[in-house]
């Protein structure tokens, strides 16, 4: 049973690792759009949808440039920014609608809302910038 469970996490793990590779190798997949559900492992989108409690897609892979966040949310969320290269960009404003923009250079970025997560945790997400 224990030994299931490790096999699993390994291909968790190693899935993950596919995930991300594929993300960074295919470079032709427009906008995936997509509304609800799915929780797929990520995207290429210069539009991150900061919703109640989430921010979609997470991880995302982006070139350098502008992103956007934009609240679709009844609650009041922000984007702060917990590491990334250089200088990070300034922290959004508490807002429930609107829009955010943020200009990323190329290296990895780690973000969340101050009032429903944390570093890594709970409302968090990552850009993987080329
Ligand atoms: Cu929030």
């Amino acid at each position: 049973m224990e030994s299931t469970l490790v096999t699993n996490a390994m291909k968790a793990v190693g899935g993950l690792g596919l995930a991300l590779l594929a993300a960074c190798g295919s470079s032709t997949s427009p906008y995936s759009g997509g509304g609800g559900g799915g929780g797929g492992g990520g995207g290429h989108s210069t539009t991150i949808t900061v919703s109640d409690n989430t921010f979609a897609p997470t991880p995302d892979t982006v070139s350098a440039g502008q992103v956007t966040f934009s609240w679709s949310a009844t609650n009041t969320h922000n984007v702060t920014w917990d590491s990334g290269p250089g200088t990070l960009p300034a922290n959004s404003a508490d807002k429930s609608s609107g829009t955010y923009p943020a200009t990323l250079q190329a290296g990895t970025y780690q973000y969340h809302c101050t009032f429903h997560g944390g570093v890594g945790t709970g409302m968090h997400g990552t850009f993987v910038v080329h």
